[in-house]
């Protein structure tokens, strides 16, 4: 049986994970209207992935007799009204999963449930995965400017990007 607070802390991040899919989801639709495919691609496997991470938590506090309380998603807001600032809050929000993630580990390592810090070590690696991949994206971008044929190029690149179901834990 879980810890009630650890129950908690993890129903509090499915929540965060459904958010960052919804949040990447109206991303995706700022670049459908500018017509940069490569970006759509990129973001819709963002979207699979962010799914993939809550239903990880989902099942896992079924598995262990935890307790699923869903809640409402906040309305997502995109901040950037250029494509740098956009990746510059996918950055931002992807730090704030990040210390979201050490919080629970902390939380598991309080209350001593290993089987979570198991899991948990499997989510710590992925942001870590997460934040390079953004940050070599938004590198990419400063060195990019205004050159619209390096853009385009970056489209293609991001256009061969593809989801892979993680097997998390
Ligand atoms: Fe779930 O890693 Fe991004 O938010």
């Amino acid at each position: 049986m879980i810890d009630a607070r650890l129950e908690e802390e993890f129903n509090e991040q499915i929540n965060k994970e459904l958010y960052s899919e919804y949040l990447y989801l109206a991303m995706k639709a700022y670049f459908q209207e500018l017509n940069l495919q490569g970006f759509v691609n990129w973001f819709d496997v963002q979207v699979q992935e962010e799914h993939a991470h809550a239903m990880g938590m989902y099942d896992y506090l079924n598995e262990r007799g935890g307790k699923v309380d869903l809640r409402a998603i906040d309305k997502p807001v995109v901040e950037g009204k250029t494509i740098i600032e956009i990746f510059e809050q996918v950055l931002r929000h992807e730090e704030f999963v990040t210390s979201r993630i050490n919080h629970l580990a902390d939380v598991a390592d309080e209350v001593k449930d290993r089987a979570a810090l198991h899991l948990l070590d499997w989510y710590i690696k992925e942001q870590v995965e997460e934040e390079a991949s953004v940050g070599g994206v938004l590198a990419t971008l400063r060195l990019i400017g205004e050159d619209k044929n390096a853009l385009l190029q970056l489209d293609k690149d991001l256009a061969a990007r593809t989801f892979v179901a993680p097997v998390i834990g």
